[in-house]
C-alpha cells in the first residue's frame, strides 16, 4: 500500500513543506490505520521540536482532501481524534420555519468566527437551502469542540403559497416559487439527518410546543439515537414561556435563549460542547 503526503517531503527524519510529494510504502500485513498513527505519532514530535510554521494537525486539516481520497472521511476522522483527542460534530440546526434557526446560526458565527450564516426574515421558508459551515470551534471554559454547523430549512406539514401573498404581500408568482422552493428544502432537510451527529432544535418560546412539526421532528431524533439539545428561543419577548417548552419535552436538554440578543448564549455553548462533545455519542459515516 502507498501513502501519499501531497506537498511534502522528508529531511532527516522530519516532513518539510515542499513542491514534492512523499511517497511511503506501507507493509502489506498492517492495518494502514495503525501505519498512519504509528507514523504521525514519530514525526509529530520532530515537527514540534523544529518549530516549523505549520504543525502536523494543520498539515493534515489542510490536506484532508487528499486524504479523504485515500481512506475515507470516517477513517481520517477517528484517526484524527485519536491522535490529537479533538472533538468534531456535525451539527443540524433544525425546527419549523419562523423559529430563528439562522438567527441562531448567525449569533454562532458571529460569536466564534465573525462570520454569518444566512439571511434572516420575518416571511416563513426564508431558508430554503441548507447550508453548511465547517470547523467552527466553540469553547467553554477548558472544553472545546468542532463543529460542522448546518442551517437547515424549516420543516412544515403543509406549505401554503396563498399564505405568502395574503399574509406577507408577495406576488402570486412569487410566492409559488417560494412554495415550492420551500417544499424542496423541508425534504432537503430531512436528508441531512443521515449526515449529522447532533441536533439543535430550536423551539419559538411564544408558542405552543405540542404541534405536529415539533412531536414529528422529536420522534424522528430519537429514533435516529441522535443527540438533541432543545433551544427555546425568542425569550426576549413578553409572552415567553421557555417553562412549558421544558415541561413538555422533559427528557431533553432545554436551554432558554434569545438568538436576537444573544441572552444566554453562554449557557447554550457550554451545554452544547457537553452534548455534542461526547465521544460516545459519535455515529460512524
Ligand atoms: N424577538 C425575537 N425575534 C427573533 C429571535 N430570533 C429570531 N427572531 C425573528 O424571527 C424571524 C425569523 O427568524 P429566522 O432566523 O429567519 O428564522 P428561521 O427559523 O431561520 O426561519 P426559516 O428560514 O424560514 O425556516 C425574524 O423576524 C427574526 O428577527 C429572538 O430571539 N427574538
Ligand atoms: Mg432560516
Amino acid at each position: 500500500m502507498l501513502l501519499l503526503f501531497k506537498g511534502y517531503h522528508l529531511i532527516d527524519g522530519t516532513l518539510h513543506k515542499s513542491g514534492f510529494h512523499l511517497c511511503l510504502h506501507a507493509d502489506f500485513w498492517m492495518d494502514p490505520t495503525d501505519y498512519i498513527l504509528l507514523f504521525l505519532k514519530k514525526f509529530t514530535a520532530k515537527l514540534i521540536k523544529h518549530k516549523l510554521n505549520t504543525n502536523i494537525e494543520d498539515i493534515l486539516i489542510s490536506r484532508r482532501k487528499d486524504w479523504m481520497g485515500l481512506f475515507g472521511r470516517s477513517k481520517l476522522s477517528s484517526m484524527m481524534r485519536r491522535i490529537f483527542g479533538k472533538k468534531h460534530a456535525r451539527i443540524g440546526i433544525y425546527g419549523p420555519p419562523n423559529v430563528g434557526k439562522t438567527t441562531l446560526a448567525n449569533r454562532i458565527l458571529q460569536d466564534w468566527t465573525g462570520d454569518i450564516m444566512g439571511t434572516v426574515s420575518e416571511v416563513p421558508h426564508e431558508t430554503r437551502k441548507a447550508v453548511c459551515k465547517k470547523n467552527v470551534k466553540i469553547e467553554n471554559g477548558g472544553s472545546s469542540l468542532y463543529m460542522d454547523i448546518v442551517d437547515t430549512p424549516g420543516i412544515s406539514t403543509k406549505v401554503d403559497y396563498k399564505e405568502f401573498m395574503n399574509t406577507f404581500g408577495l406576488t402570486k408568482q412569487e410566492s409559488k416559487q417560494r412554495a415550492k422552493e420551500a417544499t424542496e428544502g423541508v425534504i432537503e432537510s430531512i436528508r441531512w439527518l443521515e449526515d449529522v451527529d447532533g441536533v439543535l432544535l430550536v423551539m419559538d418560546a411564544t408558542q405552543d410546543p405540542f404541534t405536529q412539526v415539533n412531536v414529528t421532528i422529536l420522534g424522528n431524533l430519537e429514533a435516529r439515537n441522535l443527540p438533541v439539545l432543545i433551544a427555546a428561543n425568542k425569550i426576549d419577548m413578553e409572552d415567553s414561556s421557555p417553562a412549558t417548552l421544558k415541561s413538555a419535552f422533559p427528557q431533553h436538554p432545554v436551554i432558554p435563549i434569545s438568538a436576537l440578543t444573544g441572552y444566554n448564549s453562554e449557557d447554550l455553548y457550554s451545554v452544547m460542547i457537553e452534548q455534542f462533545g461526547r465521544k460516545r455519542r459519535w455515529r460512524r459515516r
